[in-house]
């Protein structure tokens, strides 16, 4: 049997009530095969970056463990992107759910289906600030400096933690 690796994934969302858009995205990461949710950080309202005159994002970082190999859980992430209506339309353009596979264990890997870690994960406050809110500080980020030191060179500015974080009980 192969063994249960922890994963990263960031969810982000400014359609169609965004916050609903985000605490169902958060079940449904946790009905996903073989993949438990262990953790979720507090909600961000977050400027969008990118074209300007769209709405305000809900950002959010879920931790999970999981037993599929990163393509499958890619896989499985489209699909819930699918399900809450995504339409891939315009670059940078504004998104009822979007599901961010962030890092999974200590793989690096770069190629035409993954990038992980997200290549653009280290420069964006509302995916560095949620991950920080569940991670442990000294959580390493393959190939990039510790998520610590990414805090540092990168303000918590344009988002604002709009809920507590809150545990995940059976
Ligand atoms: N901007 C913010 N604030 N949050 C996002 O999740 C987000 N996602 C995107 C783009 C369009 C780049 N901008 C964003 O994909």
């Amino acid at each position: 049997m192969r063994g249960t690796v922890h994963a990263y994934i960031g969810l982000g969302s400014n359609l169609d009530e965004p916050l609903q858009q985000v605490r169902s995205a958060f079940a449904a990461l946790d009905a996903i095969e073989q993949t438990r949710l262990v953790a979720r950080s507090p909600l961000y309202r977050s400027a969008p970056l990118g074209p300007s005159g769209q709405p305000d994002y809900i950002n959010a970082v879920a931790g999970v463990d999981t037993q599929l190999d990163p393509d499958a859980l890619l896989g499985a992430l489209q699909a819930i992107e699918n399900d809450h209506g995504r339409v891939r339309r315009e670059r940078w353009g504004p998104r009822t759910l979007d599901l961010d596979l962030l890092l999974y264990g200590d793989v690096q890997r770069d190629d035409a289906l993954l990038t992980i870690p997200h290549p653009r994960l280290h420069e964006r406050a509302f995916v560095l600030y949620p991950l920080a809110d569940i991670a442990p500080a000294d959580l390493p980020i393959p190939g990039k400096p510790s998520l610590a030191s990414l805090l540092n060179t990168c303000p918590a500015l344009a988002i604002e933690k709009i809920t507590e974080i809150t545990e995940i009980t059976e």
